[in-house]
């Protein structure tokens, strides 16, 4: 057993103790200073500590850990998330996901984890991904689409994630296109999309999905991604249990999915259209090539936004993040 867990089990075992360094470095045999850059890391882990002068630590919470049989049990699926995978740190689950895809994993296999080192989000941007204070999880998809719809599922999913968060915490969350789940224009949730193709055959697709369930202002790292992103606990000022808020996503995802399998874009469309705070507005689209600005009308069976330029012409975008404009129902 390593220091780290040593240390956690010493912890565990003495829940209302406080423990000073001294006596904690005696029993693990290492510097005082080795002590504290343990507890510093455990407090990053989601372990809270009481710290007292002359008295030393005393744990007072743990990170909450997801169970899962209890999110077996909770299940309201057929496939999705039937086979799933759980750990308690990964780089990415992206990286697992795909692993586990080349030993054979089948669709609506879920890979889940605590804690990402390397979370990531598009354009190869990071996601920050704290111990036990969201979901962060890769659903294998292999759907019976041909490889041009795949941005579909983008906007298939984002759907599905946003009606069942707003079931779940009724907090008024909005789609921002393509692929974030904004309330009042911070994110709180984002969904990557990785698959593999050959030809016009689409082999498998792999959804990343990130939800930002309990973190605090404390969790984020710093000023800027504070600015931008929250959490349900932040918004509604309480904690969530997330075994329910993921068994209420992956059964909204899979009425959603099969529903797009049996009649097509067509429906997720309108309901995209329903949730999206992006359309009947200006907005400017940042793209590595440069940025442009336009009036969104809507989207397109292709998933891509339906734009029109201050010349009156019509184009479409596929990519890039857009901004939005403050003022709605503006028109170019
Ligand atoms: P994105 O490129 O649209 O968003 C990334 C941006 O979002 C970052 O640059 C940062 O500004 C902001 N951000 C980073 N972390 C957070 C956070 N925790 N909450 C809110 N905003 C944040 C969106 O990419 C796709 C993200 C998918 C994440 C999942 S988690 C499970 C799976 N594994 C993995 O590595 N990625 C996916």
């Amino acid at each position: 057993m390593s220091i780290h867990e040593q240390l956690i089990r010493i912890f565990e075992d003495q829940p209302q103790q406080f423990l000073s360094g001294e006596e904690l470095s005696t029993k693990l045999n290492c510097s005082r200073t080795a002590i504290w850059k343990h507890i510093e890391r455990l407090r990053q882990e989601g372990y809270e500590f009481e710290a007292v002068s002359r008295k030393g630590y005393r744990l007072t919470s743990k990170p909450e850990k997801l169970d899962v049989q209890a999110i077996q049990n909770r299940l309201e699926t057929k496939v999705l998330g039937r086979t799933m995978f759980y750990y308690d740190e990964v780089d990415s689950t992206q990286i697992v996901a795909r692993e586990r895809i080349a030993q054979g994993a089948e669709e609506g296999t879920l890979v889940v984890a605590e804690l990402q080192t390397a979370g990531r989000g598009r354009l190869g941007r990071k996601w920050h991904s704290p111990k036990g204070k969201g979901l962060w999880m890769s659903l294998v998809l292999k759907p019976r689409i041909p490889l041009h719809f795949t941005p579909q599922l983008t906007l298939l999913i984002a759907v599905a994630l946003c009606r069942s968060l707003r079931q779940s915490t009724g907090l008024p969350i909005g789609i921002k296109w393509p692929n974030d789940l904004l309330i009042e224009g911070k994110k709180i949730s984002g969904i990557l999309l990785e698959s593999s193709a050959e030809d016009e055959n689409l082999h498998y697709v792999v959804a990343g999905i990130g939800i930002g369930v309990n973190l605090t202002q404390e969790d984020y790292p710093d000023d800027e991604l504070r600015a931008k992103a929250t959490s349900l606990a932040i918004e509604s000022g309480k904690k969530w249990d997330r075994t329910e808020i993921l068994c209420q996503f992956l059964k909204e995802l899979e009425l959603v999915y099969d529903l797009y399998h049996e009649q097509g874009f067509g429906p997720i469309k309108l309901l995209w259209e329903a949730l999206s705070v992006s359309l009947h507005r200006t907005i400017t689209c940042h793209t590595p090539r440069g940025q442009a600005v336009g009036y969104a009308v809507g989207i397109d069976d292709s998933g891509a936004l339906s734009v029109r330029l201050p010349d009156g012409s019509m184009t479409l975008w596929y990519s890039g993040d857009i901004e939005l404009s403050p003022a709605t129902h503006d028109s170019l």
